[in-house]
């Protein structure tokens, strides 16, 4: 008999909301994915019922949800040692998102940051509901799997605040049900900077030439490299607050090459910004050019990626449901039958 102590659960999900990850969604979030799967027991989630918050297409969103799940392929998740799968397969993101809406404050929902940033556009009047409770729906995410960490970017921390709080919330109120989830939030690449305007992240609702698609051609990423925002002055140096173009770019270099900031500093002594962008323009086509193909060529069999997503959510079903099912009984929803 195995004494092993199991392994920690981790989940995370990404929005189906573009044609392609752009390179903050990969340093921010998905390379710690990957990573992870080697000593976690990992769940990853295409979180399409978070995609329709927004202004959508039904085509458009059946093939990014097809994309995204490539993309994790592509960049190395692997269905045998993860559960890879679809939100909308697994009934119960809904159903617990729901009851955790009836114990959310609205005060506290309306604190979210993200949905002011969201809406300073059109305003919230315009916003759906969809998008005001879209981080409850988050928060079920993750308490269905009973997850130990979160992996994602600096963006998610608060919402990850309210889910410890919901979690804390229902125990204390219903009995102990939930794990209390921790963010896993990598401090180097947790916000990826524009490369155009470098006092904004990385963001694909920023789409300009500042935005580095993965998918895009690597000769476009190149020039979007190469073309990067500097600061003034001529030594690469890391200063978040003097040089957020040049700093950015370090840690975009230092990451993609596992070298530490501090190596790249020395290289690039008494050499100029020139340079520099020359050599992470060709470390970023060494990177995306593989990735590309790779996931294009998973592309061409949407049947085996449906097949892939539906395995991942048949297992994702065997723990979301005794978790919704306890939630249900302790709540007093009496049984179906
Ligand atoms: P965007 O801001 O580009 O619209 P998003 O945050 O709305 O993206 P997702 O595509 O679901 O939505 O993000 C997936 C993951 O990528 C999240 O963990 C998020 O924190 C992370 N992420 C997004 N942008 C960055 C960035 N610039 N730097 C680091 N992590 C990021
Ligand atoms: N809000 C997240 C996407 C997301 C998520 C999750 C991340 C939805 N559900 C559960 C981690 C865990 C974002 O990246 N914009």
């Amino acid at each position: 008999m195995s004494n092993a102590i199991p392994a920690p659960r981790v989940l995370s999900g990404i929005q189906p909301t573009a044609d392609s990850f752009h390179l903050g969604n990969y340093l921010g979030a998905v390379r710690q994915w990957v990573a992870m799967q080697d000593d976690h027991d990992a769940f990853y989630c295409i979180v399409d019922l978070h995609g329709i918050t927004v202004d959508f297409e039904p085509a458009v969103l059946r093939d990014r949800t097809r994309r995204a799940a490539a993309q994790l392929l592509a960049a190395g998740i692997d269905p045998e040692r993860s559960t890879l799968f679809v939100q909308s397969h697994v009934a119960e993101h809904a159903q617990l998102g729901w009851v955790l809406g009836c114990i959310t404050g609205f005060g506290e929902a309306s604190r979210m940051t993200q949905f002011k940033d969201k809406t300073v556009k059109g305003g919230a009047e315009r916003a759906t509901v969809g998008l005001f409770t879209y981080p409850v729906l988050m928060a079920g995410d993750i308490m269905l799997y009973q997850a130990d960490r979160v992996p994602v970017g600096g963006d998610q921390r608060q919402h990850l605040e309210l889910t410890r709080d919901l979690a804390g919330r229902f125990n204390s109120r219903f009995g102990t049900t939930f794990r209390v989830p921790e963010p896993y939030i990598v401090k180097e690449t947790a916000k990826i900077l524009d490369l155009q305007t470098p006092e904004k992240q990385m963001s694909k609702s920023l789409a300009g030439p500042g935005c580095l698609f993965l998918l895009d051609k690597p000769s476009v990423n190149a020039k979007k490299i190469r073309s990067a925002v500097t600061d003034s002055g001529h030594d690469v140096r890391f200063d978040e607050a003097n040089k957020p173009g040049i700093s950015n770019l370090l840690t975009i270099y230092a990451a993609l090459t596992s070298t530490s900031v501090a190596d790249l500093e020395q290289k690039y002594e008494g050499r100029g910004y020139g340079d520099l962008k020359k050599d992470l323009a060709d470390v970023v086509v060494d990177f995306v050019t593989p990735f590309r193909q790779h996931t294009l060529a998973l592309l061409n069999d949407p049947a085996e990626l449906d097949r892939v997503l539906a395995e991942g959510a048949s297992h994702a079903r065997d723990v979301a449901g005794p978790t919704l099912a306890a939630v249900y009984d302790r709540v007093g929803f009496i049984p179906a039958r």
